[in-house]
């Protein structure tokens, strides 16, 4: 396949295009020598998905005011946003080597007034949630039916502003939102702790069971394994079916590994940023099985 050749949604295998994603976001993020990894490579697997099988979406009118929407709230992950949207056909695969500089359209964090595909502003943690209730609820009062989806880390619901609208969304109806937690049991360190160092890596929401607790908010509650593509199919239909029905907006928890899908990334926080080395990049090729041509 060239690299230029636009994927289309029915005619590709998501495996094959998630792998391909995880190596732009590692190759990209070494070209331009600063980036996000660990985060990106956690959520590749729900992007590749919902953008290849769920959302309504045409990447040649990128501004279609019925498309479905997806704000990444997690908005230091956006080289696995952008690179979905390269492969998904939004803009050519080649620009993603512009990320991060000066006059890219492809910013370190997502800007919603640049990049083709991107539908909120994002980078201050925290925020996602509430833009996308905002579009849902738009889409009520103006009779539309498409649907908002927001992801957000689980370092990022520590953060006091995502509960305001996870309190107040059942209470204007918003089935027509779904949030797709990335529960990859890291954030960037972790708690400060007496007893150890002054990070000690816990899971910012292993004590909590997070499906109660959004259930008791008048939330309806998934969970789901982010790395199995049939499983987060099924869930992804589910909402999709049970949208319109009951008022409620849905969470779907998605356990994840941090950097997942390359050996030496996978589940630590030292690759939550980080540039790889030539021999490291060669060892994420052969692992991600991608062709010479696409480096
Ligand atoms: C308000 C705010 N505080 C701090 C940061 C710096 N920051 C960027 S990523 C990150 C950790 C996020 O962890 P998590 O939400 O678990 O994301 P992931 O594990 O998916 O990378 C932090 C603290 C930020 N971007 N915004
Ligand atoms: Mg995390």
């Amino acid at each position: 396949m060239s690299p230029t050749e636009i994927l289309t949604a029915e005619e590709t295998e998501l495996d094959a295009v998630a792998r391909r994603a995880r190596w732009h976001i590692l190759n990209t993020v070494a070209s331009s020598k600063a980036g996000h990894i660990g985060g990106p490579l956690s959520a590749t697997d729900l992007l590749v998905a919902l953008y290849f099988r769920q959302l309504r979406i045409d990447p040649a009118q990128p501004q279609d005011p019925d498309r479905d929407r997806f704000i990444l709230s997690k908005g230091h992950s956006a080289i696995g946003l952008y690179s979905v949207l390269a492969l998904r056909g939004y803009f050519p695969e080649e620009e993603l080597l512009s990320f991060d500089h000066g006059d890219s359209r492809l910013q370190g964090h997502p800007d919603m007034l640049l990049t083709p595909g991107v539908d909120s502003s994002t980078g201050s943690l925290g925020q996602g949630l509430a833009s996308g209730a905002g579009m849902a609820l738009a889409a009520k009062r103006l009779g539309k039916d498409f649907h908002t989806w927001v992801m957000v880390g689980d370092g990022e619901i520590e953060e006091g502003m995502v509960w305001e609208t996870v309190i107040s969304a059942p209470r204007f109806g918003l089935d027509n939102l779904t949030l797709i937690i990335d529960l990859n049991g890291l954030q960037q360190y972790g708690w400060p702790a007496a007893d150890t160092d002054r990070f000690d890596r816990s899971e910012p929401m292993g004590h909590v069971d997070l499906e109660a607790v959004f259930r008791g908010f008048g939330w309806n509650a998934e969970t789901v394994d982010g790395h199995d593509f049939d499983a987060i199919l099924a869930t992804y239909d589910k909402v999709e079916q049970r949208r319109g029905n009951d008022g409620k907006p849905t969470v779907i928890i998605a356990n994840t590994t941090k950097g997942h899908g390359v050996s030496f990334t996978s589940g630590t926080y030292k690759w939550h940023n980080g540039v790889a080395t030539p021999e490291q990049l060669d060892l994420a090729r052969g692992e991600l099985n991608v062709e010479d041509s696409q480096r």
